[in-house]
């Protein structure tokens, strides 16, 4: 089954490396939200990107999600010492990354040209493609001001209220070169269970994506469970913008989108709520979704494989 999975941070990462395990060919793109890339000392750094990467190769740090295992901070202590900004950690081996990513951006490759080199280079088979080849940086709309993405995730740790958010340049961007043949060619695609308003919509937003998307088969997993985020501020946010966080929250936010629905068996009693949003248009399925380990991460893939089988069969 030729699959399209779109991603962004920890949660979404999970899942693409669940079915990179499960199937490990490129029959399976991974299409990534760059909107939280940003420059730090003039090095070009692309969180959500590296952290699919990382997570696909078998690099990343196991506590945090992103970031590289093993790392040594060395250099991070000594710019901290010297009276460097330390509110961002890059250790070492992540530093390699940006240091060689930005030098080749430098000489004129692009980003996708470069993440497709340092996937073969880590021996990804699946297909990884940054959204866009153009920056298209997400600004965090809050009560203290329009806030760069890592500012308000990283630097004030989502503390301010949000009021909206922005992908500067979303309008005028183009999808990175292969992502609009992948998702014609895909069988089915999944939205990960990536937060929707700053790893998924950033993705929306590039005209031709959500077109191409309304042909096919779409699935999307809910990043909430039990009114909770598995991770990071998404229910935080849906609060503060006057939605109810929940997985009904989520399936309302891409109904016009899916053909399929999946959320934790811990919402089982959100069913009749979400089948009312769906008013017949996508079907919704429950199974367990926290992805603690590999073995999780492999048995979600299989089942929202197995779910995505059905819905083909039955288009
Ligand atoms: N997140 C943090 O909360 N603190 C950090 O110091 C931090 C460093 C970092 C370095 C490299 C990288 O690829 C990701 C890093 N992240 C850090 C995570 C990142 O800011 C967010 O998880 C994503 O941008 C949101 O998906």
């Amino acid at each position: 089954m030729k699959v399209v999975a779109l991603a962004g941070g920890v949660g979404g990462a999970k899942l693409a490396d669940g079915f990179a395990l499960l199937n490990p060919s490129p029959t399976l793109t991974v299409i990534v939200n760059t909107g939280d890339d940003f420059e730090l000392f003039g090095l070009q750094i692309c969180p959500d990107l590296d952290t699919v990467c990382y997570n696909l190769a078998g690099l990343e740090e196991p506590e945090t999600g992103w970031g590289r295992a093993n790392e040594n901070w060395e250099t991070f202590h000594e710019v901290k010492y010297l009276g460097g900004p330390d509110w961002f950690r890059l250790g070492n081996k992540d530093l390699g990354t940006h240091l060689e990513r930005t030098r080749r951006l430098k000489s004129g490759e692009t980003l996708s040209q470069v993440t497709a080199d340092f996937c073969r280079i880590w021996g990804i088979i699946p297909v990884i493609i940054p959204m866009s080849d153009d920056p298209i940086p997400t600004i965090v709309h809050t009560d203290r001001g329009a806030l760069a993405f890592q500012d308000y995730f990283v630097k004030l740790r989502c503390e301010p209220q949000v009021t909206g958010f922005e992908y500067q340049g979303a309008e005028k961007a183009h999808p990175a070169p292969g992502i609009i043949e992948a998702i014609n060619q895909a069988d089915l695609v999944v939205i990960c269970p990536s937060n929707p308003w700053v790893s998924i919509e950033p993705i929306l937003a590039i005209p031709g994506i959500r077109r191409a998307l309304e042909d096919q088969v779409v699935l999307a997993v809910s990043p909430i469970i039990g009114g909770e985020a598995v991770k990071g501020p998404v229910a935080k946010m849906y609060r503060e913008l006057g939605i109810d966080p929940s997985a009904a929250a989520v399936a309302e936010h891409y109904r016009d989108l899916l053909t399929g629905f999946i959320m934790d068996q811990e919402d089982l009693d959100l069913v009749p709520e979400v089948e009312e949003i769906s008013k017949g248009s996508f079907k919704v399925f429950t199974t367990g979704t926290w992805m603690k380990n590999r073995g999780d991460r492999v048995r979600v893939a299989d089942h929202v494989l197995g779910f995505g089988q059905q819905l083909l069969e039955e288009v």
